[in-house]
C-alpha cells in the first residue's frame, strides 16, 4: 500500500489532534484522572466496576460459574463503567485500576480491602479466592497460565489492532487489515490445533483459560467480532467452533454475558441473582 502523501515522523511527537475513529475522544497520551468521582458501593464484599466487553464479560462470566457451584461468598455488585463517557478516567475508578481501564475489582472482605485490575489477575484472584476453576497441580497450573498469558497477549492484536483498522479507524487501510488479519487468522489456527486433541484448552476441564479466551476468540467464531466473519473466514476453525458454542451454551455463561449491558436482555447494573432472572435471555 502507498499514501498519496507520505508521513514523514517529526523528530518530538506532539498530541495535537484527536486521530479519528470512534474511540478519538476517549484516547489520551497521559495517565491520571480527569475528574473526581467516588464509586457507588453496594451490600456484597465483591464490587466490580465494569462494562460488558470481552474483558469485561471474562470476569462476570467467572462470578457466575462460581455462584451456579453454589459458593454464595461469590455473589456480587457489578456498577457500570461507561467508558464511552470517561468513567473509567474519575478518580474512584483510577484508585482501582491506575490503567483506567475495565474491569477493575474491589474486595472488601479483606482488610484493608483489595483491589485487583487487569482482567486475568481477576479471574486468578477470584478463582485462587475460591480454589475453583483453576487447578492446583504444578504442570496443569502451568498449562493453565501459560493460555491464560497467551490470551492476554494476543487478544490485543485482536482488538486493538485487527478490529481497530476493520472496524474502527476512519478510513480502511490495506496494510494494517492485512497485517493484523494475517495474525488473527495465525492466533485462530493455534487455538484450534490445541483443541484438535482436547475438549478445553487445558484439557479436559474447563477453567479460567476458557473463561479468558472464549469472549474474544469463542465470540468472535461464533458471532464475527467486528462483522468479520466471512473475511476472516472463522468457520474453518471447526475445533474452535465446537469448542466456543459448547462454552456459549452454559447457563452461567449465558447470564454472565448480560451483566453491565444497558439494552436488550443485558442488565446495565447487577446486584442480586433476581436482576439477571428477572430479563429474559436472548442468547
Ligand atoms: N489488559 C486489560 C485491557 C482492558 C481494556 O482494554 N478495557 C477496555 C474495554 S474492553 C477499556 O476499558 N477501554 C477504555 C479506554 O481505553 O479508555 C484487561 O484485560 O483488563
Amino acid at each position: 500500500m502507498t499514501q498519496s502523501t507520505p508521513y514523514v515522523p517529526p523528530k518530538v511527537w506532539k498530541w495535537e489532534a484527536e486521530s479519528g475513529g470512534r474511540f478519538a475522544s476517549i484516547n489520551r497520551p497521559i495517565a491520571g484522572p480527569t475528574h473526581e468521582k467516588e464509586l457507588p458501593v453496594g451490600e456484597h464484599p465483591l464490587q466490580l466496576y465494569s462494562l460488558g466487553t470481552p474483558n469485561g464479560v471474562k470476569v462476570t462470566i467467572l462470578l457466575e460459574e462460581l455462584l451456579a457451584l453454589g459458593i454464595e461468598e461469590a455473589e456480587y455488585d457489578a456498577w457500570l463503567i461507561n467508558i464511552g463517557e470517561g468513567d473509567q478516567f474519575g478518580s474512584g475508578f483510577v484508585d482501582i485500576n491506575p490503567n483506567s481501564k475495565i474491569p477493575g475489582l474491589l474486595d472488601r472482605g479483606t482488610s484493608p480491602p483489595t483491589r485487583v485490575f487487569e482482567s486475568a489477575a481477576i479471574l486468578m484472584y477470584l478463582a485462587e479466592k475460591f480454589d475453583a476453576f483453576v487447578p492446583t497441580n504444578g504442570a496443569e497450573r502451568a498449562e493453565c497460565l501459560s493460555w491464560i498469558f497467551w490470551q492476554m497477549g494476543s487478544a490485543p492484536y485482536l482488538g486493538g489492532g485487527f478490529g481497530h483498522f476493520y472496524a474502527y479507524a476512519p478510513e480502511k487501510w490495506e496494510y494494517p487489515i492485512d497485517r493484523f488479519a494475517m495474525e488473527v487468522k495465525r492466533q485462530l489456527d493455534v487455538l484450534d490445533r490445541n483443541l484438535a486433541s482436547r475438549s478445553f484448552l487445558c484439557g479436559e476441564d474447563y477453567n479460567i483459560a476458557d473463561m479468558a479466551t472464549y469472549p474474544w476468540y469463542g465470540q468472535l467464531v461464533l458471532n464475527g467480532l467486528y462483522d468479520s466473519k466471512e473475511f476472516l473466514q472463522v468457520e474453518s476453525y471447526a475445533n474452535v467452533v465446537r469448542w466456543a458454542q459448547e462454552i456459549h451454551n452454559r447457563p452461567a455463561v449465558k447470564r454472565g454475558r448480560r451483566v453491565n449491558r444497558p439494552g436488550g436482555s443485558g442488565v446495565r447494573e447487577r446486584h442480586d441473582a433476581s436482576d439477571l432472572d428477572a430479563t429474559e435471555s436472548a442468547t
